[in-house]
């Protein structure tokens, strides 16, 4: 039998070899097979790869090309190169030890010249695809379908003036659920690039919210009736495309899930990156969702402080993740949902080695992250400080406040004549932030 082609000869599977290890390709913090609290650490972070930056990603911008050619990008016919990009795509998930990917159904298959053509690409694919997660045991984190590319979506897929925009889009959706359940994936994502709008002098706000909301429901609908059980996810970002997009932040989704009765059918797919163009950290998006019970998966990436766009690079600023990792943790976990690094090499970042360097600093910021958080949890330090700053609401008045037996009469008689005027507290923000320095640097 013909040998398999090996897409990455260069690279073995990455090992763990410790902190003290020299070798830029291998593990430092993540040990895949470390057991902790009786899960591995590949069960625990449940690392993901983004096929459209890894796979797709040409390090194109708008001011020029792509500048990274993959040698099994030439070939005769779309699909048959699509199918040894995938065959290159599950040797890096291997090698990396990755144990989930995502995909848009347009990264994976070429779209056709019709919507039967293209549904026919993708099933070729899904089929080699599913060939590829049995041999390697790799799964699928989630799917999506992109419909942000094509012209037909440039005034939005759902939120499109025109009905027969929606319509398209809601027949690519029907498909890409379908696919996604037939690869066993356990969420399924809905970013809204240009599901919103530029002015409002073609605009008619609230309807295109109300048909945002219709096809949501429709999408629910026809993945519960082909017994599709994975999660639904909304991945907020404020603008980008699209100078307003209605998912705004976590907050913003979760008024918009709620006004329109789905928010029991979906949860909060965050991405750091776009955290930040909302203008909040990355762990407060985390803490508003996990604050109402919608913490679904994280988009792995990071911005740069001096560009105001997604430059989706990877994140290896370890206090930040330990911060996030803290209200993770904290929330119970991320369920069905893990860590997929929505980050793409830099445009002068074209040696395939650089795909294995980025997601180890990635994987490796995380792991470390993952076992500081534990160990400032377990110490509970901050914990049981933030417990004595609320500490006034656990008896008495506070407990009547928080069970709703105050009124502003009886608050106000205390006042009057018990309490008089607050003692105040010191916030000790300086203490906190350097007892947090002792956990990350000693
Ligand atoms: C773009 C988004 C996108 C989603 C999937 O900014 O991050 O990549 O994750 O459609
Ligand atoms: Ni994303
Ligand atoms: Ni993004």
């Amino acid at each position: 039998m013909k040998k398999p082609a090996v897409h990455f000869p260069t690279v073995a599977t990455i090992a763990h070899e410790g902190p003290g290890s020299a070798n830029p390709l291998a593990f430092r913090h993540y040990n895949p097979a470390e057991v902790i609290d009786g899960r591995t650490m590949k069960e625990h972070l449940r690392f993901s790869i983004a096929y459209w930056h890894a796979f797709r990603g040409t390090g194109s911008d708008p001011f020029g090309p792509g500048t990274i050619c993959r040698p099994w990008e030439s070939g005769k016919d779309p699909v048959s190169v699509a199918k040894v990009r995938m065959d290159a795509a599950f040797e890096f998930f291997q090698k990396i030890q990755a144990p989930f990917w995502c995909f848009h159904d347009r990264d994976i298959a070429p779209e056709g010249r019709t919507l039967a053509e293209s549904n026919k690409n993708l099933d070729q694919i899904v089929a080699h695809a599913k060939t590829l997660q049995k041999a390697t045991g790799v799964k699928l984190l989630w799917g999506t379908a992109n419909l942000f590319s094509n012209p037909r979506y440039m005034c939005g897929a759902s939120t499109n003036p025109d009905a027969h925009v929606f319509a398209y889009a809601a027949a690519q959706v029907k498909k890409a659920l379908e696919v996604t359940q037939e690869l066993g994936g356990e969420n399924y994502v809905f970013w809204g690039g240009r599901e919103g709008y530029e002015t409002l002098l073609n605009t008619n706000l609230k309807r295109e919210q109300e048909h945002l909301a219709a096809f949501m429901h429709l999408a629910v609908n026809y993945a519960r009736s082909i017994g599709f059980k994975g999660q639904f996810l909304i991945e907020p970002k404020p603008k980008e495309p699209t100078k307003h997009q209605y998912d705004f932040d976590v907050a913003s989704g979760v008024a918009f899930l709620r006004t329109f009765g789905l928010e029991k059918h979906f949860k909060f797919n965050i991405e750091t990156n776009h955290a930040t163009l909302a203008g909040h950290t990355f762990e407060h998006e985390i803490e508003v969702a996990a604050a109402q019970g919608m913490l679904g998966s994280i988009d792995a990436n990071t911005g740069d402080l001096l560009l105001g766009w997604d430059t989706d690079q990877f994140n290896t600023n370890v206090k930040e993740l330990t911060l996030a990792m803290v209200s993770i943790l904290r929330a119970g976990g991320l369920g069905s949902g893990g860590f997929n690094f929505d980050a793409k090499l830099r445009r002068p970042s074209i040696d395939p080695e650089d795909l294995f360097h980025a997601h180890i600093g990635g994987m490796d910021a995380y792991a470390l992250a993952f076992k500081l958080a534990r160990r400032i949890l377990a110490e509970g330090k901050f914990e049981q400080f933030v417990a004595d700053r609320y500490a006034s609401f656990d008896t008495g008045f506070g407990r009547d406040i928080e069970t709703g037996k105050a009124t502003f009469k009886s608050l106000e008689k205390l006042v009057l004549t018990k309490l008089g005027e607050p003692t105040p507290r010191s916030g000790k923000q300086e203490y906190l932030e350097n007892l947090l320095n002792t956990y990350l640097h000693g």
